[in-house]
């Protein structure tokens, strides 16, 4: 990462991308609006590197606007480049090189980007070019790219949860002092109720689009209609006014119920109790420790248990810090890597919902709906069987990659290929996500008005998930057998009588025959 010292007073070029919606990114910190012009760009190249989702292309369009429109009321000079701006040449450098050629400038300046596939690509751009490039270091994460590596060397085994203690410490968040607020570091273990019928649930605010807004959706039908995904409704935040104003929403409603039903899944209820925030805190519209501050001061004025407070902490400065370390330290060819050679092709129904299994159906057809799903569905329903199936972990990896409003590649890849389809081979997680269909029917309803039956292990109308749950540890076993946390799977399937084992394996081909 370079930073040469710019007091130079010419004029630099201030690339801002569409997850870089903040006056706090590093690349604007620097920069003077009275010298410094300021480009943003939708192009081609970004929106159609996967097909993305159409409702996540409408978000970071009328995101950028309004974030340029902002801009210039703070009286920067931004030139903003719209989609179907006919000189529009499609791509990020592309679109530098149209602007300096009519304004010359004595540099670009870029914040790091999220992905390693754009950040290689400006990399390019600025070795064939006769202008310097200065890439930030991204100060929106808490980590930086040295400190996570400080942290990683020599570690025999890297595990989130000591990673985490290290942020709550660095950060001062839910700390007494030296030690963690009610003495422990992690309250999981209350956090795994299923969801009770009659439980009052919120909806995360609508926002109705405005004019912007409904411009860029009549822009997304025309050049995306035939991407993944419905439009309309829409009703995402797209300012960080309105942002705000969903955090505030999820402090006051949601949070006092996100740790104890944070693992819980109901038929028809997209949200639960989840805050429905990181397409907005990956694109900028929040700040994570704003959100985490803000959750933190709800658990000492008394409105949200420590359960609740801690839980969701930990998914941002654990979880979130900790996936962008693993991203940014193996790749290039993390998302390549295929630990258990899965080979089989992504099914249909993950882009159609067209499938009996209800739970699978009713995960697939919200993420059609709101580019959304909660983190259980994306882990345990998706991203469970996708694995148990044998499916290519790349496939998987760019379904994810397109189908969700918050997915880049640095947050979902580790998600992906590492946490929910052990591809990495336990270099994120301690062992594969796999279960039966028991875990589903016990975090869910969906089991109760599904065609197959649950409780049934083999035959026509057995969950799919349970044979193909022993066929994964049988197929696998070379790979997983001295994994101690799946010793206990491998003795009970040793000690099963070897007709059922054969009724299992049959199922389970019979499953996958019809894929
Ligand atoms: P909440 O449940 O309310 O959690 C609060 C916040 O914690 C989230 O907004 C998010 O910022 C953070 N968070 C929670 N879990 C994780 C995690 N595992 N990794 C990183 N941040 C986390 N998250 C993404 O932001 N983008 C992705 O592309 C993405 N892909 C995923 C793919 C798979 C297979 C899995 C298992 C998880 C993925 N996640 C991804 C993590 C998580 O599922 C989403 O962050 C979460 O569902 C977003 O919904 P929410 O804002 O309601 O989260
Ligand atoms: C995801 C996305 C899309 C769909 N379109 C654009 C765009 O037109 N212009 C832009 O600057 N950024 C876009 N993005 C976000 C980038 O893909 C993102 O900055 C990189 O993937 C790095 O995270």
């Amino acid at each position: 990462m370079t930073s040469s010292d710019d007091q130079s007073g010419e004029r630099s070029l201030i690339l801002i991308l569409g997850d870089q919606l903040s006056r706090n990114i590093a690349a604007l910190k620097r920069a003077d609006p009275d010298r410094d012009i300021v480009l943003m760009a939708e192009v081609a190249e970004e929106a159609g590197y996967v097909q993305h989702h159409k409702k996540k292309i409408a978000f970071l369009f009328s995101a950028m606007r309004h974030f340029a429109e902002a801009l210039k009321e703070d009286g920067w000079q931004v030139h903003y480049v719209r989609l179907d701006d006919p000189d529009n040449s499609g791509s990020l450098t592309g679109e530098i090189d149209r602007l300096r050629a009519a304004h010359p400038v004595a540099r670009v300046v870029v914040t790091e980007p999220g992905e390693y596939r754009l950040k290689s690509a400006l990399q390019d751009w600025a070795e064939a070019s006769d202008v310097p490039l200065d890439m930030l270091q991204d100060s929106r994460f808490l980590c930086s790219h040295d400190r996570f590596g400080e942290w990683a060397e020599g570690r025999k085994q890297l595990r989130m949860e000591y990673f985490y203690r290290e942020m709550r410490r660095e950060t001062g968040l839910l700390m007494d002092g030296d030690e963690p607020e009610g003495g422990k570091w992690n309250f999981d273990h209350e956090n795994r109720k299923p969801a009770e019928d009659g439980l009052s649930l919120p909806e995360p605010p609508q926002t109705s689009p405005d004019e912007i807004t409904e411009e860029v959706l009549d822009l997304v039908e025309a050049q995306f209609g035939d991407h993944f995904g419905t439009l309309r409704p829409f009703w995402f935040a797209v300012t960080r006014e309105e942002a705000l104003a969903a955090l505030e929403r999820f402090a006051a409603e949601a949070l006092p119920n996100f740790g104890d039903y944070q693992d819980a899944m109901l038929e028809g209820e997209r949200f639960l109790y989840h805050s429905v925030l990181s397409h907005y805190i990956n694109a900028s519209l929040l700040e994570p420790l704003e959100v985490c501050r803000r959750v933190e001061r709800a658990y000492y004025e008394g409105d949200a248990p420590l359960n609740a407070a801690e839980g969701f902490i930990r998914q941002i400065i654990g979880w979130r810090e900790y996936v962008r370390g693993i991203y940014w330290r193996n790749m290039p060819g993390y998302t390549e890597q295929n630990f258990l050679e899965a080979t089989r092709p992504l099914p249909g129904f993950y882009w159609t919902a067209d499938t009996d299994m209800a739970c699978v159906a009713a995960a697939v057809s919200q993420t059609r709906d709101e580019a959304y799903a909660h983190h259980i569905q994306r882990l345990m329903v998706t991203g469970n069987f996708a694995m148990l199936a044998g499916v290519d972990p790349h496939q998987v990896h760019e379904w994810y990659l397109a189908v969700y409003a918050d997915a880049y590649e640095w947050v979902e890849a580790p998600n992906v290929i590492g946490m929910s389809q052990y591809a990495d081979g336990g270099l994120l997680g301690s062992k594969p996500y796999a279960a039966s269909g028991n875990y589903i029917n016990k975090m869910s309803d969906h089991c109760a008005g599904c065609r197959y039956s649950v409780t049934k292990k083999t035959g026509e109308d057995a969950c799919p998930f349970n044979p193909l749950y022993w066929d994964f540890l049988v197929r696998n076993r070379d790979k997983l057998c001295n994994n101690p946390r799946l010793k206990r799977a491998y003795s009970t399937w040793d000690r099963m009588p070897e007709p059922r084992q054969e009724e299992y394996l049959d199922s389970a081909r019979k499953v996958l025959d019809q894929l």
